[in-house]
């Protein structure tokens, strides 16, 4: 078993690899060209989000902090009062900074309950499984690392009871609306009538102090983008020159769409395996889509994916809300 599992892993990081040279190809070969935020998270994208999260301009982190630090008991509360015998599932702990607060919380009251953290990233998983059960004694931890929506499955494949999933820190502004509609059906497919789901949402405001999360003084921001051109030459083998691409960041607050762009600074050829990829002088590279919602926004997507919207939770400046929405 233990050679079958190393090259099973083998053979995982093999297709991994491939996956991500054909969207990397597919997304820079197009009339216009992108690539896909998934990618930021390498062990260098880790770390530079976890320094985007402590910028002064990124106020995303502590508004949702402010929320879980202030307003746990109400959310305990809320789902205590709704469900009975349930697990608790969330989508992208991370290191569990602000959902910590409610994992302490449902055990303080005495509440028992299995918790299902699912990611991408196997360290995270693997890390969790370790830490948690130091810091909440006696807590059930069954990491699941993998795709959201396959993982959620094994989670109902592994126990029966209701589920409240968390899917926080505006993770799901990282798609266009029409996806985050998709993704939210998709997420309602899985769940049954009655089941919770909790979501952080960034909620449009002064457009300024929007673009300055996104463009902070310190540069770890642009790091984070061009870290990505990094990735690309080290893993495939390309020979971007990151000095020959610029950050822009920009905000349409009518459409509430904060779009974040590489831009090459002169006509250049990149080189990736056998491809030759021509930029010309400006030409934009689209690299990640940072949503911004109104709450009317939030209350139709709730509709119109299959769930009843229930309660909401907001910051001091409403800046940023997590809604509880019920499944119908
Ligand atoms: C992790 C998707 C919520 O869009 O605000 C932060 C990622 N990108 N700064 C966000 C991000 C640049 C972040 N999310």
């Amino acid at each position: 078993p233990f050679l079958t599992d190393h090259y099973t892993r083998l053979k995982n990081r093999q297709a991994a690899r491939e996956e991500f040279y054909r969207d990397v190809i597919h997304g820079l070969t197009a009339s216009s060209k992108s690539l896909s935020a998934k990618y930021f998270y390498d062990a260098e994208g880790d770390k530079l989000f976890q320094r985007i999260m402590q910028c002064p301009e990124y106020y995303l982190t502590g508004c949702e902090q402010e929320i879980f630090e202030h307003q746990v008991q109400d959310i305990a509360t809320l789902i205590c009062n709704h469900t009975s015998d349930f697990d608790l599932v969330e989508l992208g702990p991370g290191d569990t900074a602000k959902s910590g607060y409610l994992l302490g919380e449902l055990q303080a009251r005495g509440i028992d309950y299995t918790y299902f953290p699912i990611d991408i990233s196997e360290s995270i998983i693997q890390t969790l499984e370790k830490t948690l059960p130091l810091k909440f004694p006696g807590m059930r931890v069954e990491g699941l690392p993998g795709d959201y929506l396959d993982m959620l499955k094994e989670a109902k494949l592994r126990s029966d009871k209701q589920k409240v999933v968390l899917f926080m820190g505006a993770s799901i502004g990282n798609v266009p609306p029409q996806e985050a509609l998709g993704f939210c059906k998709a997420l309602r497919k899985q769940l049954s009538p009655g089941d919770l789901l909790l979501v952080g949402f960034d909620l449009k405001k002064h457009p300024q102090v929007i673009l300055d999360a996104y463009n902070d003084k310190a540069g770890i921001t642009r790091a984070f983008n061009l870290n990505l051109l990094k990735r690309i030459n080290r893993e495939l083998g390309a020979d971007f020159n990151l000095e020959q691409f610029v950050h822009y960041p920009m905000y349409d607050p009518e459409t509430g769409s904060c779009k974040s762009y590489l831009v090459s600074q002169r006509e250049q050829r990149v080189h990736i395996g056998p491809h030759a990829i021509h930029f010309a002088q400006g030409e934009p590279m689209f690299m990640e889509i940072s949503q911004k919602y109104s709450l009317t926004e939030i209350q139709q997507l709730a509709e119109r994916s299959g769930f009843r919207s229930f309660e909401q939770f907001q910051d001091s400046r409403h800046w940023f809300v997590d809604v509880v929405w019920r499944c119908v």
